[in-house]
């Protein structure tokens, strides 16, 4: 399969993505695929739309300590559902479909979030830190919603300026 990441302002990426009804081999090929894109772009987490792909499909692999990212660690996380939201945390996000900017992002700091894995199997899992944060910022990419849509409307007029620009310039590289 070959996939590629979608970068804002392209509209794909606010479309809202349709719950996961077939656990098969498409849908292995769809996470098989999205996995190396994710670590070959120093990525931490990739949903579904970011690829092109409208289904309540996400993956992530926070580092540990050592700043790893083994396999083992990565979650492959279909029709999520976040609840027990708790808390506040900051952290200074960004998103491999908005590539070179970063800003700090208010989450809530800890979240439930029941799930189906790549066979269809419930799974449950409580999660802060990292991994709490990364969830909502991957969950809100289903809703077709960008972390800087998040950002206070000055900042975000400063973003849209800022993007343009690297955008121009990105295009007059080529
Ligand atoms: C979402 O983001 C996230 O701009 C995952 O040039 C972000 O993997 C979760 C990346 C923050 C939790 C906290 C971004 C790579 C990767 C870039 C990513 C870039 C290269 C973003
Ligand atoms: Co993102």
């Amino acid at each position: 399969m070959n996939l590629k990441i979608l970068e804002y302002p392209n509209k794909i990426l606010r479309q809202k993505s349709v719950k996961v009804e077939k656990f098969d081999t498409t849908l292995h090929e769809i996470l098989d695929a999205m996995y190396p894109i994710m670590m070959n772009t120093n990525g931490i987490g990739l949903a579904g739309i970011q690829v092109g792909i409208a289904q309540e499909i996400l993956i992530l692999n926070i580092p540990d300590e050592d700043g790893e990212q083994p396999k083992e660690n990565l979650l492959e996380i279909i029709n999520p559902i976040i609840s027990n939201k708790q808390g506040e945390t900051t952290y200074q996000e960004g998103c491999l479909s908005v590539p070179e900017f970063y800003e700090d992002i208010n989450r809530f700091a800890s979240i439930t979030v029941n799930y189906q894995d790549r066979n269809g199997n419930t799974q449950h899992l409580e999660a802060d830190g990292l991994l709490s944060i990364a969830l909502q910022h991957e969950h809100d990419h289903l809703n077709g919603i960008l972390f800087i849509d998040k950002l206070t409307s000055s900042r975000r007029r400063k973003f849209e300026k800022e993007y343009k620009k690297l955008l121009k310039e990105k295009k007059a590289a080529k």
